[in-house]
């Protein structure tokens, strides 16, 4: 029997963009809250130089835990320092204690519902389940559409990841407060509210707080996961490691990482019987600890208020808060830009942000469906320029390059592993307008390979001469390796389903850049049909040199630039520098 697929991706695709357009303000609005939420947050524990908090949560860590962990916090917050992580740590920090704020706001009161009430519970429990087993990158998704790409979307992922716990031990916490204790305090007439306060929650005290250890643990587990949406911090720094394989880099990030993570766990777990509770009162350390978080509040919020005002005409960079939307940050686009900025003078007052492709053009379709400002960094071919009226930025400088080619490479030893599939691949060649119309296509919703063998069976003289001459593959194996950039996406497909057509078995592996490389450098890999060059991945060309072979263009003509709506009113990236 043949029984169609239930369209559940697509129920799910018209439900997202049913929400996305109708609580469009509402989104905006916990945007801005949680955006100033974490905003202040840094900006408070970012107040005096790095010794000073680094001194003070010492201070914490001694009062409440062991001397070992104070000096601990001492030692490994320093050497953070040293590293220079520090501005990622404090990204982190306020990160994970915002994701912390919204877990207790949210998770303490559901517990006690679900504690209170048998059928809430029997509701909430699958619900519970349901969010921790489903893959947290899961959440990204809806989260970018809904938040745009940046910290927002992070936090609320780790939100969704992180509550679980808090909400089970809260209820499991204050149910498990011995019945004799409430049936006393019914007998003495307590109201509901009075036992709940009085009694279940200081009792159940201990179980709730290790729920918020564990939350906390959670949201510190999702850093990096929040990264891949442009979420800053330690989590960046890894995934920026990974995607370049940089090894020490990635150590030193993950060391950090693992520092704060064992810090704030003592710290937490301590935090209710403090070690030297006895000798200095609780009551007095959070209370002094409180004044000196509203002090640094009122500091910032004063010298923001004395700073610049904002009124008056607004420059493009006020418009789009001075934020250029990026891309992966092992893709040379991102080193480009980064050179761009540099020559143009805007290394201060502008941010790169980090995520992927595929972020970067959500963001690019909800504001040009609103009409909004944006600065992406784009490239062509790419689908966006024929759905979208966009235009490069003038870049007088030449910070971008020139034209360039993308090149076929493969493992050494593969021309004489497998002789046809390697003249397949050195006889693939083909033109921009070809790839964009693969491109298309999969940007309308058509499977990538579906849309690679449409335009293969549309083609078939021009795949004839990529295939002349070349011997059948009887099965025979060939990986290909490839990052989700959308050329990539198109060019990689196309050339499988010709090696499949020539009877070849084709494995497709989606990396990262610089793993890219590498596999094909390190022989893991057969061919990868995505070298941009002479420039955009000259690092990872000159890294790799002659540990792999370079079968020539596949494609000529490519461009990279900063890329804006037509409907802005700049033109050059010249004048994005700030008009003081
Ligand atoms: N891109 C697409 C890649 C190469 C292919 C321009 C995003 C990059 O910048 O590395």
């Amino acid at each position: 029997m043949n029984f169609p697929k239930i369209p559940l991706a697509q129920w799910v695709d018209h439900l997202v963009d049913w929400i996305t357009s109708t609580f469009d303000p509402l989104f905006s609005a916990i945007t801005s809250f949680i955006e100033g939420l974490l905003d202040t947050l840094v900006k408070v524990l970012d107040i005096g130089p790095p010794i000073l908090l680094i001194l003070i949560i010492t201070l914490f860590a001694l009062y409440t835990s062991r001397w070992g962990v104070a000096i601990f916090s001492l030692i490994g917050l320093l050497l953070i320092d040293n590293l220079g992580y520090w501005d990622a740590t404090v990204q982190t920090i306020a990160l994970v204690l915002s994701s912390v704020v919204l877990t207790i706001i949210i998770g303490i009161p559901l517990g006690i519902w679900a504690s209170q009430n048998d059928t809430a519970k029997k509701i909430i429990t699958p619900i519970l389940d349901f969010m921790q087993t489903m893959p947290a990158f899961v959440y990204l998704i809806p989260s970018i559409l809904f938040f745009g790409i940046g910290v927002v979307p992070g936090i609320l992922a780790s939100v969704i990841f992180a509550v679980p716990p808090t909400i089970r031990l809260t209820n499991l916490g204050i149910r498990e407060v011995p019945g004799d204790l409430i049936e006393a305090s019914e007998a003495f007439g307590s109201t509901t509210g009075q036992k709940l306060f009085k009694v279940q929650l200081p009792l159940a005290a201990p179980t709730i707080l290790a729920g918020v250890n564990q939350s906390i643990m959670l949201a510190l587990s999702m850093v990096v996961i929040a990264s891949l949406v442009g979420a800053p911090g330690l989590g960046a720094e890894v995934y920026r490691a990974v995607t370049q394989i940089k090894v020490g880099q990635g150590f030193e990030a993950g060391l950090s990482i693992v520092i704060i993570a064992i810090i704030l766990d003592r710290v937490s777990q301590n935090l209710r019987k403090p070690l030297l509770g006895n000798t200095i009162s609780k009551k007095w350390v959070y209370s002094v600890l409180a004044a000196v978080l509203v002090i640094a509040y009122a500091v910032t919020a004063f010298s923001q208020a004395a700073g610049p005002n904002q009124t008056g005409s607004k420059n493009v960079g006020d418009q789009v808060n001075y934020e250029i939307t990026g891309i992966d940050p092992g893709a040379g686009l991102m080193k480009a830009t980064e050179k761009a900025m540099k020559d143009y003078g805007l290394k201060n007052d502008w941010t790169l942000k980090e995520g992927s492709s595929a972020a970067m053009t959500a963001e690019l379709k909800k504001a040009y469906e609103r009409k909004e400002p944006i600065i992406v960094t784009g490239w062509t071919p790419h689908w966006m320029f024929s759905k979208y009226d966009l235009k490069y930025l003038k870049d007088p400088k030449g910070s971008y390059g020139k034209g360039e080619s993308i090149h076929t490479l493969t493992r050494k030893g593969f021309k004489q592993d497998n002789p046809g599939a390697n003249q397949i691949l050195d006889q693939f060649y083909w033109k921009p307008a070809d790839m964009e119309n693969v491109m298309v296509k999969v940007q309308d919703g058509a499977k990538p390979a579906d849309a690679a063998a449409d335009w293969v069976k549309s083609h078939k003289k021009q795949v004839a001469k990529w295939t002349k001459g070349a011997q059948k593959g009887n099965g025979k194996q060939v990986s290909l390796v490839y990052v989700a950039w959308e050329s990539e996406i198109a060019s990689t497909n196309v050339i499988a389903k010709v090696l499949e057509q020539e009877g070849y078995t084709v494995k497709l592996q989606q990396v990262e850049a610089g793993p890219m490389f590498a596999g094909v450098a390190g022989g893991s890999a057969d061919a990868m049909v995505a070298a941009w060059l002479p420039t955009t991945h000259k690092d990872y060309y000159d890294k790799y040199k002659g540990k792999f072979e370079d079968l020539g263009p596949n494609l000529e003509g490519t461009k990279l630039g900063l890329t804006v709506p037509k409907y802005m009113n700049i033109d050059s990236i010249e004048d994005l520098k700030k008009s003081k």
